[in-house]
């Protein structure tokens, strides 16, 4: 078996590390004597010419450091506050700059000439997400012949959005560089091809082939999964549940998302406060646990979305609190995963509303958690991707709070039966369509495109 080479953002580090991409990948690295490469997440004034290698994982793993102008430029910069800003529909929140897209190619270029000497003849590469768009354009520039795939795990952008950015042809021109192009779903890929038709030059071909700026190669779509089977055991021996149920005594509604603009967290607070506007009954019967760790802090959306949830959450508990009761409990640090799982299966309610979502594995994770002879109802956002396979949730518009708090409603009110025969349907899904099963079908898919 050829060696699998896998090049992401992030290194995961440490002994053990967790978490869904590191088990999906973990066995077809281990296999094929595998190597993952990375940022270190240190930003030194003078960042080694090398990459260094980590002990300690069955596969290799080694990581670079990036100046801190560097980390600023590329990764605060051009993807976050110029990519993920489009890729989710959000033009406004943009900060253009020319120093960020003139950081983002030296930083791409960059781990090309880190990464192109540690490549073997026949490895396999696998590119992960919208911070390395370049990186196929730059190793072949560095002789580096080798199948290569690209998998996006946020949305594609449609014209509108693709059309704002500094050089929209030049992302094409990226991305024709790659052998295999995945996308979370099929909206992603229709976005995908249309966006290149309109801005670049693509010629549908036979099956998922493609001509993409005069070069062949494929697309198609992989939606991710999750560690399922782990986390239906974590979820399942979880510690506290009774106690925690003990000392609220109303039923819990979650909400588990990193705290960023496109999860849509003001917009459900404002639903739930009309819920509590509308249907007195609720009082005291329901309490919002919203947990959303922060992120990209340094970013100034990240500072004015943070600003406005907790000043939300403030009004609504200041409106409707009672002496034994908080509405809404907001947590802004990450939970331990066991105590999440816990937390889920303890939940009536699953709230994913986000505006705009790659496919958003908390829906699956909160389903994967529930007790199949008393589960709780997920509310999903048509927004996420996971809506195009999770059609049994509740399935809502997260711009309407009226819709929303209706769903609310409905899930507080949902018999039983009903609400078994909506989890089986999407428990199914979420164990046949794991992160195991993901990845081997991405990498059959990059066996076959080279
Ligand atoms: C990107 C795409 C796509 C959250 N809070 C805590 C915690 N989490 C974990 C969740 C879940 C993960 O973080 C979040 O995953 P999502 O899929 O919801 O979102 P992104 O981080 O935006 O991920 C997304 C994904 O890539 C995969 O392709 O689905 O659309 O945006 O696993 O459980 N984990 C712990 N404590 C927390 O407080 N331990």
């Amino acid at each position: 078996m050829s060696r699998l080479v896998v090049i992401s953002n992030r290194l995961p580090l440490g002994d053990n590390p967790s978490g869904g991409l590191v088990v999906a990948l973990q066995d077809s690295l281990r296999n094929s004597g595998g190597l993952w490469i990375g940022f270190s997440g240190e930003t030194p004034s003078e960042p080694a010419d090398s990459l260094e290698y980590h002990p300690g994982a069955e596969y290799q793993r080694a990581s670079f450091d990036l100046t801190p102008a560097d980390h600023e430029a590329y990764y605060l910069g051009y993807s976050n506050s110029v990519l993920w800003p489009l890729c989710h529909g959000r033009a406004d929140l943009t900060d253009i700059d020319p120093d960020y897209g003139e950081g983002y190619r030296r930083v791409n270029a960059r781990i090309a000439a880190l990464v192109a000497p540690h490549i073997r003849p026949d490895d396999r590469i696998w590119v992960h997400d919208y911070q390395l768009f370049p990186l196929a354009a730059e190793l072949r520039a560095r002789g580096i012949g080798n199948p290569i795939g690209h998998f996006l795990h946020i949305p594609f952008p449609g014209p509108e959005n693709c059309a704002v950015m500094p050089d929209p042809h030049e992302l094409f021109e990226w991305l024709s560089q790659y052998d295999l192009l995945g996308f979370q779903t099929h909206r992603d890929l229709a976005n995908f091809t249309e966006s290149a038709r309109q801005l670049a030059e693509l010629i549908p071909l036979e099956g998922n082939r493609i001509r993409l700026c005069g070069r062949e190669l494929r697309r198609d779509v992989f939606p991710i999964g999750i560690d399922t089977a782990s986390f239906i055991e974590e979820a399942r021996t979880a510690q506290d549940v009774d106690r925690m149920r003990s000392l609220t005594g109303a039923q819990m509604m979650i909400g588990v998302d990193r705290l960023d603009y496109s999860k849509g967290i003001p917009q459900r607070f404002r639903a739930f406060q009309l819920l509590l506007e509308n249907h007195v009954e609720f009082h005291e019967k329901i309490s919002f646990l919203q947990i959303a760790p922060p992120t990209r802090e340094e970013v100034e959306a990240y500072q004015d979305i943070r600003e406005e949830t907790e000043h939300l959450a403030g009004r609504i508990n200041g409106q409707f609190a009672t002496v034994n009761w908080t509405p809404i409990r907001f947590i802004h640090r990450p939970l331990p995963r066991n105590v999440l799982a816990g937390l889920y299966r303890q939940a009536r309610i699953g709230l994913v509303t986000p505006l705009a979502d790659g496919m958003n594995l908390v829906a699956k994770e909160y389903v994967a958690a529930q007790d199949v002879s008393d589960p709780g109802v997920l509310i999903l956002s048509r927004f996420a991707g996971a809506a195009e396979t999770m059609q049994d949730a509740l399935v809502v518009n997260p711009h309407d709070p009226h819709e929303m708090a209706e769903a609310m409603a409905q899930a507080m009110h949902m018999t039983a039966n009903e609400r078994r025969q909506r989890h089986s349907v999407l428990l199914r899904d979420v164990v046949e369509h794991d992160v195991s099963w993901w990845s081997a079908r991405y990498l059959d898919a990059l066996a076959g495109a080279s």
